[in-house]
């Protein structure tokens, strides 16, 4: 049986955390790692008591230092890469990514692909309970992220991702410095100029019902100038 390691990035999700989780622990060879932001609500804590829980499926990672989903998925995949897990998923702690999905993606990665993206937009918009704004802005940002880039997909923003272990440890992840959406950007440009085999899996994303987005304005503003980093630094994807 093949091995997975789920990475969790989590600020204030002790509600939804303890949900998601034991889902993840219904599919056999997931295993689960939180990395925390010293979430003022004490979801530490709460991921600290699942790994009592499950001992040897769930870890809690408790970051100190500078704070943000960037930061804390380099310090798991960094974890993962020394790790002997056959895959490395990456998933959002508030429900919104439904681990049903999860065996079809790491089944993708099994036959072959390095990075397997869960997306929306693979099937029209699959989208539950979003503002109509909400999902132009999601578009919009997908389609001028692939216009600038040369990137062929139809989802480059999604955090729901599994991804061959030993593939991603080929990536030069230390260049990357950005932060929310540009830093999934970054790292899914990178396995494309790195000529990664990158497929996507559809998924319905479900709106969170519990807790607050912590999408801002600055993040939303690096979303937009990244791609012109990305291809003043690496040229425009060249499409195969
Ligand atoms: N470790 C860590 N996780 C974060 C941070 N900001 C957001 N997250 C987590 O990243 C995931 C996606 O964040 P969310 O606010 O739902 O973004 P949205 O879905 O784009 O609105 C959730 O699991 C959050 O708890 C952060 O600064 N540090
Ligand atoms: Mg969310």
């Amino acid at each position: 049986m093949t091995k997975t390691l789920v990475l969790i990035p989590t600020y204030n999700e002790k509600d939804n955390i303890p949900i998601l989780v034991a889902d993840l622990m219904t599919i056999p060879g997931v295993s689960v790692m939180v990395l925390d932001d010293q979430s003022p609500d004490g979801t530490g804590k709460v991921a600290d008591e699942l790994g009592v829980k499950y001992p040897g499926r769930v870890f809690a990672l408790h970051r100190t230092g500078q704070r943000g989903l960037g930061v804390s998925y380099l310090e798991g995949f960094h974890r993962a890469i020394d790790s002997d897990y056959d895959f490395v998923g990456q998933m959002d702690a508030d429900l919104s990514h439904d681990p049903k999905y999860l065996p079809a993606m790491i089944e993708a990665a099994g036959k072959g692909a390095d990075l397997v993206i869960g997306s929306r937009y693979l099937n029209g918009i699959s989208v539950v309970n979003w503002p109509l704004r909400r999902i132009i802005l999601s578009q919009f940002a997908n389609f001028y992220i692939r216009t600038v880039t040369g990137l062929h997909l139809r989802d480059i923003t999604t955090g729901y991702r599994c991804w061959r272990r030993e593939s991603l440890a080929k990536l030069p992840l230390d260049r990357i410095v950005s932060d929310g959406y540009a830093f999934l950007l970054d790292v899914t440009f990178m396995a494309a100029d790195a000529g990664l085999e990158i497929v996507e899996s559809p998924i319905i994303f479900i709106e969170r019902r519990i807790g607050a987005s912590k999408l801002s304005s600055g993040v939303l503003l690096e979303s937009l100038l990244t791609p012109w980093k990305l291809i003043m630094r690496h040229g425009r994807i060249k499409s195969r």
